[in-house]
């Protein structure tokens, strides 16, 4: 009897998830969807378990996100995986999160690869762990000629010193005669930046009931919608992704009313 229950009850929960997809991919669809996903230490906070415990049932949330989003249709995720304000943590804590990434795509890459998923990360990777950059150039190698969702890692990224960085080899080219200052456009700038081949994104997702951009995206962000949340990463579910894309849907069509 109960088990019979049980039964009915998860089919139930599954087919309006369905219907729930199918409804969002009726109207458009953001082509690029960015990530703050935050809350994982307070997840863990909350259940008395380490910090990492939190960081770790994240990585579990990435891989639930990227499926669903490829499903959708949307071109580009990009998730803001590690600041290059984060080394501040705990050196253990940093060690750890710093093995997620070989973790992650030792359980998932064989996945991304027959779902046509392609890796790419932005940041700076000089100072990355040796054994955390092998994992990702291999994920990125192992997936370069795959034509599905653009699974973008923001990994040791701040957007000021990406920022900074593009001024500094904007005038370098100046410099050179490889650009004047009459052609340095709004369009040519984005192109110095770590986001170069990117679209900017649609929609960016912060999760945790935190609203501030720490960092993340400042120039491409300029004209994307936002949708804060007060759910916990670990806790963020196909039903959070779909209710933020739904709410970006909305928006979109009043916009297009008047
Ligand atoms: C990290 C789990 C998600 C919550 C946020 C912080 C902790 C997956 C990756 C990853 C990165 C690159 C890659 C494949 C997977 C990851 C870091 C942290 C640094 F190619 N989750 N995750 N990387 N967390």
């Amino acid at each position: 009897m109960l088990n019979k229950f049980r039964l009915r009850k998860k089919q139930n929960t599954s087919s309006t998830l369905r219907d729930k997809i199918e409804q969002v991919k009726k109207a458009a669809v953001p082509e690029h969807v960015a990530i703050i996903m935050d809350g994982n230490g307070r997840w863990a906070k909350k259940r008395a378990l380490p910090r990492i415990a939190g960081h770790h049932e994240g990585m579990k949330v990435v891989r639930k996100t990227t499926k669903l989003a490829n499903e959708l249709g949307i071109k580009t995720l990009t998730l803001y995986a590690f600041s290059t304000e984060n080394w501040k943590r705990p050196k253990n804590e940093v060690e750890y999160i710093m093995k997620l990434p070989d973790e992650f795509l030792g359980t998932f890459l064989p996945e991304l690869i027959k779902e046509n998923v392609q890796v790419k990360m932005m940041g700076y990777k000089d100072q990355l762990p040796i054994h955390t950059l092998r994992a990702i150039e291999k994920a990125i190698e192992e997936t370069k000629n795959n034509n599905g969702l653009v699974l973008n890692f923001a990994l040791n990224y701040g957007s000021r010193s990406e920022i900074l960085d593009a001024v500094k080899q904007v005038l370098n080219d100046c410099n050179k005669g490889i650009i004047k200052e009459t052609e340095l456009d709004e369009k040519a700038f984005s192109s110095y930046l770590m986001t170069a081949n990117f679209t900017d994104p649609d929609l960016l997702i912060r999760t945790s009931g935190e609203m501030r951009l720490s960092n993340f995206m400042l120039w491409q962000l300029a004209y994307s919608e936002f949708w804060f949340s007060d759910v916990l990463w670990p806790d963020f579910s196909e039903d959070h992704l779909l209710e933020a894309i739904e709410a970006f849907q909305k928006r979109q069509r009043r916009y297009g009313g008047i």
